[in-house]
Order: structure tokens, then sequence, then C-alpha cells
């Protein structure tokens, strides 16, 4: 049977930081990492707020992190009783993913006998702004409790502090803590309402970041005592009135009551799950797996907001600057568009609003149209530094092309709208900038295009390709052949543009020649490099990449002085050999299977995969669906329970030279995913049809799953020796 919650029992400090990934848990407006009420910034606390950030002296940009109102330590009888500090008898984490709660329980030994606390808490999906927490504390004997609870500023940065001044004021019975960052002087508001039983006494301590009460009681042997929290977060990006929205959101919540609340937030989740839910017959390993990793897609989900996208760590923190990457469009998206399709929708109205910024990046480079950014925050800022590892051996900032030289991303965005086009039927998304995001991306890469005079066909030349070990290349064959498909999807824009209403087609006639470029994108897409197999059936994947050092992953490994030496750039141990850091020839022939005959697709992914070091996240997927392409279920198997596991193992890669790069992966989920529903399940669509070709697992002896598709749900079953495909309802979107 499998089960819909994680547990993990005992405390180990080491396990603090894993532990504030795996039991993260949000609403797509927060993210609150799985962290104890008693913990600070030392033990990496997070409210870690999607799509706000700030700048801190010459630090990077990041997403900030809100004062943290669940902050509360526990005194009995005069004696503090914290973790790390206070070891004790036994603990357990525990997360009800169905549901979305985390609890915490905790006991401790004294000499007059035992003292537990049990915690529960979520972010409430019913109300993007509302965290809770209930903090339940039991004696086995007659004890002095003072129980000290508040909100914390003092809060964890990677490059902070970002909050120049901290504002704490008592206002009734709220109190109320509000950061106003250094860059833009945006505020952050978070306002507490706390509900106790029989408390004698209510003191009140305001220190320079913190403002906490002290709740001071005599409890009685063996009776429950029960403190509720109510925590209000607004921002003044939210409403001009920002303050006012979370004092009255607070005291409304708090009069419907903590179970009302509750159940609200479980309903909603309820019904992501109707949708959303995949079952695994005869592999309780796989679907636990697979379930846990899509409550992370969920709890990251935007659903306050029309045009918002995904951090590459979604909201467990700073990490990656908090940056939207290729991961939204490449990996994650599907999830959205076969389960809700909205979210899809939001995610891709970012990248058309970040559309003017993609432009000023291109031409500061130079070049035309759009080159979106490598590292995305808000208003198509591109967060990405010129130095974005830290060489261990010298502590010198490193000076890395991502930002540069990474061009595949814009026509990632290219292949987001166009999936979202052929997966909902809604084209209303072309009406409000999709079309002219395709244009624009299609004149980048036409501005990039270089001829030799002596050869026939265009080239990329100094690109970096998804395997990011190997910088500089020239004609990487995904970044060509992304290319090549940005320009076939252009012409057909130019086309399609015929189609749209009257108003649509003037305004972009206005502004593009469309007829001179539809000409230039066809001739372009017909004159592209695109790398052909060689006598050996192997794809290049740049110029010269079969030239490099033909050695395995642990020959490299191997060659390593320091565990956290960064495996690329001009020095890195990879950079000379065929070692690539991810799947990249794979992602081009998963994305595309039909350039080639399936004996080619598979004689890449025999050459490639030995030589994969899978360093990302976003690796193992792409291997798992090329397999599931080539008839190899259980060969893909694996790298579908490394993509599912990547938060539940917790083994992911931490470091980029000393870059810190953990937290959750919502890329390897979403790849799991689609491993599932496309490669195992077979799902594809074909002449505006759902079409199913099943090849499960051995074990699995039944998948089933609900999508949908042009605005039509199906829910789909299948087994080793039949399927069915039942209509279930219409969108009334
Ligand atoms: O987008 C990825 C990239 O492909 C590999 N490095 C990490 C990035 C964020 O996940």
């Amino acid at each position: 049977m499998s089960r819909w919650f994680l547990e993990e029992k005992g405390f180990d400090l080491d396990r603090a930081i894993s532990q504030g990934n795996k039991f993260l848990t949000g609403n797509g407006y927060m993210g609150i990492r799985g962290t104890l009420e008693e913990f600070e910034k030392k033990q990496l606390v997070a409210i870690n707020l999607a799509g706000i950030y700030d700048r801190a002296g010459e630090g990077w940009r990041e997403p900030l992190n809100a004062p943290n109102g669940l902050y509360t330590v526990l005194h009995v009888d005069g004696e503090t009783y914290r973790l790390p500090e206070k070891s004790p008898i036994a603990h357990t984490l525990y997360l009800d993913y169905r549901k979305a709660l985390f609890t915490r329980k905790t006991t401790w030994q004294t000499a007059k006998g035992k003292v537990t606390i049990e915690t529960e808490r979520f972010a409430s999906l019913e109300e993007p702004h509302l965290l809770v927490m209930k903090y339940c504390i039991l004696t086995e004997f007659c004890a002095d409790i003072e129980l000290v609870t508040g909100i914390d500023a003092d809060v964890w940065d990677i490059n902070g502090p970002h909050y120049a001044q901290i504002a704490l004021s008592e206002e009734g019975s709220f109190i109320k803590a509000i950061g106003t960052t250094s860059e833009n002087h945006e505020k952050v508001c978070v306002i507490e309402g706390c509900q106790t039983d029989f408390v004698k006494e209510n003191k009140l301590g305001i220190g320079e970041k913190r403002i906490l009460r002290n709740l001071a009681f005599t409890a009685e042997a063996g009776k429950r005592f029960e403190v509720t929290k109510w925590i209000g977060i607004y921002t003044s990006k939210d409403a001009k009135d920002f303050e006012e929205q979370a004092k009255v959101l607070v005291s409304q919540c708090m009069e419907q009551g903590y179970g009302a609340s509750k159940d609200l937030h479980i309903q909603q989740w309820e019904e992501r799950w109707r949708v959303s839910e995949v079952i695994i017959e005869g592999d309780d390993v796989a679907m636990e797996a697979l379930n846990y990793s899509l409550y992370h897609l969920q709890a990251i989900a935007p659903r306050h907001t029309e045009s918002l996208s995904i951090a590459a760590r979604g909201l467990s923190g700073q990490t990656y600057k908090g940056a939207v990457f290729w991961d939204t469009e490449m990996f994650m998206l599907d999830f959205f568009l076969y389960t809700e399709p909205c979210i899809a929708r939001t995610l891709l109205k970012y990248r058309l609003d970040t559309l003017e910024g993609a432009k000023s990046k291109a031409k500061s480079y130079g070049y035309e149209g759009a080159f979106y950014p490598w590292e995305s925050q808000e208003g198509g800022y591109e967060a990405c530094s010129d130095y974005n590892v830290i060489d261990v051996f010298t502590k010198r900032p490193m000076r890395t092309y991502f930002r540069d030289k990474q061009i595949h991303i814009s026509s990632a965005v290219v292949y987001g709208i166009v999936r979202y086009l052929e997966t909902t039927g809604d084209y209303s998304i072309l009406e409000e900038g999709g079309i002219e995001t395709v244009l624009e991306c299609a004149k980048f890469y036409h501005s990039l295009l270089l001829k030799r005079v002596h050869k026939a066909f265009y080239e990329l030349r100094d690109v970096i390709g998804p395997d990011e070990y190997h910088e500089r290349v020239n004609n990487n064959g995904y970044t060509n052949r992304m290319a090549k498909y940005t320009f076939e999807q252009a012409v057909r824009m130019c086309d399609l543009l015929k189609q749209l209403p009257k108003s649509t087609r003037m305004r972009i006639e206005a502004l593009y020649y469309i007829e001179k470029l539809r000409e230039q994108f066809e001739e372009a897409a017909g004159r592209i490099y695109i790398p052909e197999p060689d006598e050996e059936g192997i794809i290049e994947q740049f110029d010269g990449y079969k030239k490099l050092e033909d050695v395995s992953v642990e020959q490299v490994r191997s060659r390593l002085l320091n565990e956290k030496e960064y495996w690329g750039g001009a020095y890195g141990v990879a950079a000379h050999t065929q070692v690539i850091k991810q799947a990249d020839v794979v992602t081009w022939l998963t994305l595309f299977p039909k350039d080639f005959e399936e004996k080619i697709l598979l004689k890449n992914w025999e050459y490639y995969e030995p030589r994969t070091e899978h360093g990302s996240s976003l690796s193992a997927c792409m291997y798992a669906l090329l397999a599931c392409r080539c008839g190899m279920a259980e060969k893909a198997y694996p790298f579908f329970l490394k993509s599912a596991s990547a938060e539940i193992d917790g083994e992911g890669k931490q470091w980029a030279g000393l870059i810190y790069i953990g937290g959750t992966h919502p890329a390897a989920a979403g790849g799991a995913y689609m491993t599932a529903i496309n490669g195992f399940g077979g799902v594809y669509f074909e002449e505006g049809k759902i079409k199913v070709k099943p090849q499960l697992p051995p074990m699995w002896k039944k998948l089933r799953f609900k999508v949908w598709y042009k605005g039509m749900l199906y829910e789909v079953e299948e087994t080793h020796q039949d399927y069915s495909v039942r209509t279930l309802s219409r969108s009334t979107r």
C-alpha cells in the first residue's frame, strides 16, 4: 500500500539542511523550509517569497526571506528545551504530502518526567498569504512553562542582509514585523495573531530584530497546552494597503478557527490530487517517490498571480538567486499542462511579460531580437553573473560564460509557448505577446548565424549547450536544432497571424514586415547546420567533441584535488575530455526522436550515457525518456527513479565550486512525471487526439493518471495487457 507521507526519526543536526528541503511546505506565494520552530538563521530557516528580489551592497540579487513568524522556544522550570542544544529522547518529522501538513514531535527526558512538544503547520493553499501553526506542550509533571514565541526578523540570507530597516511593533492583540529592503525599499510585512489556552501572563519583548511574546503559565501533569499562531505575510508589491490586508486576513482566519482553515486548505490540495495523482500498482517505491515529487511541484506553483514563473530551486531558499532557468519550460511545464493548464499559462505569461528584458539583453550584446536571461528574475533581469563559480583553490571568482553563451534559453521559451498551444488549444496567449516572443527569439538566432565563405550552411559558434562543462564550443547540436525549431515556429506564427483577430494582426503587422521575416526564417531553418551521425551512428555534441580525451567519468573524478572543485570552465577536469555534465545530444533526441531512425537514437544513448556525469538533476530524466523511446523501459527505470527521488534521497550536488547550490529540484520532479506519463505511459497527441502506447516497467501492474488535453480531462489506465482512455470532463475555461 503506497503511503502519502514522509517520516524521519531521530535528531541529527547534519540532516537539518536536507530536511529543510525535504519537509518544505508552500503554496506558490511562500515556501517554508522544513526547519524547527526554535531554529535560527544558522540552521537555514527560511520563509522564501516568490518573485520578490533584492540586492544588498555588491552581493548577488536574490529572493527575499520573510521574517520568521514561526519562531518559538520552550522553557520548562527555568530550563531551555530546544534543538540542537538539548538532545531529545525521541524526535520525529512528518510530512503528510497529500494534505501538505508538516508535523514535528520531540520528547525530552527531565528529572521529573518527560516533556513533549508537537507542532503542526501549513501554508494555506486556500489563502496564499496565510501560514498557520499549532504548537502543543505536554508535560508528565506539573511545571512552570515559559513559551517565548513571536517573529524573528534576523533571517537567513546568502547575500544579505536584505532588510535595511526592521520595524517591530504591537497592535492590539497582533504583533508585527516590517522589513524594508535595501534596494527598492519594498516592504515585507509579517503580522501575527496568537491564540492560546489558559495564559496568565503575556509579556512582550522587542529586541533589535525580534518581537516576542512570553507566555507563562503552570502546566498540569498530563494536560495538553495549545498555542495557535496565525501568520499573515504580505509585501508592498501585493497591495498598497498591504499592512491592513495582513491584519484583516489574520483576524478573519482566527475567527474562522484552526479546524476550518485547515479543512479549506486540505480541500484545495485534494482538488489538485484529484487530477494530478499518479497511481502505480505493483511498485510503491516509485509511486511514493513520484507523487512526493509532484507534491513539491504543487507547493511552488504560482496560483496567486497570472504572471510568474518557478525558480530552479523552487521556494527552498536563495540558491541560484531564486532565478528562473530553462528548467521551467523544458522540464516542469508538462506537468502543469497536463494537470492544471492555467498554471502553465501563468508560467509562460511571465516570459511574455519579460520580453523587453530579453530584448535589452540581446541589444547589450549587439544582437537583435530576444535573448532571454539564463537566470531570470523579475522584469527579465539577467541575474547570472560573469563570475558564477568560485575557484576552490584560489578562492577567486571564475569567469564563466553561462550568461553570455547559453543561447538555447530563448528556444526553450518558444518550445514552451508552442507546447502550450498544442496541448491546450488555447491560442489567446498569442494575442498577449506570444507571437512577438516567438518572432523576437527567431530574430535573435538569425542575428547570430555565421556563414563561412566556402560553406553553404549557417553555423552557431561560440556557445554553451546543456552540458555546461564544455564552454564556448561551435555548433552544439542541441542548440542548432533548437534554433532551427525556433525558425520553423516563427514561420508558423507568420502564417497563424492571418487567423488571429484583426486588432492583433494590425498591431503585429505595424511592428514587423511579416513577409520578409517569414522568408528569412524559412531560409534559415533550411540552411542551419545540423550535425549528422558519423559512420558509427554517433552525433558529435559539438565540433571536435570526439577528438577530446575519451576517459570514463570515474577516471575524471579521480583527478579531482578537491571534492568541491568545478569540473567545467577553462581548466576543469572534464573540460578537455568527453565527459559531460548532463544529457545534451540525448536531450535533442528526446525532443525530436523523429529526426533519426530508432537505431541512431539507441546508439547515441549508449555512447553518451557512460560519458555523462549526471552532475545536474536535469540529466537522468532525459536518459529515461529516450530509453523509453527506444523500447527499453527496464533501462529507463533507474534513471526515472533517480529523478523521482531527487528530494527523498537528498543526494544531489550541493556545491559548484564554493557556491552552495542545494535546495529542492523541481525540474527533476517534472522530468520524472514526463517519464511516467509519456515514457512508460506512452502518452502522445496526434491529429488532435490523445493516444497511448504503454510500456510499463516489469513490476508495474497498473498505471493510472489523468491528463488535460485541449480542454478535456482524460483518465488513462494501463496494464501490461491492455489500456483504456476515458473522457471525464470538459474545461470551463
Ligand atoms: O538549468 C540548470 C542547468 O542546466 C544545469 N545547472 C543548473 C541549472 C538550474 O537547475
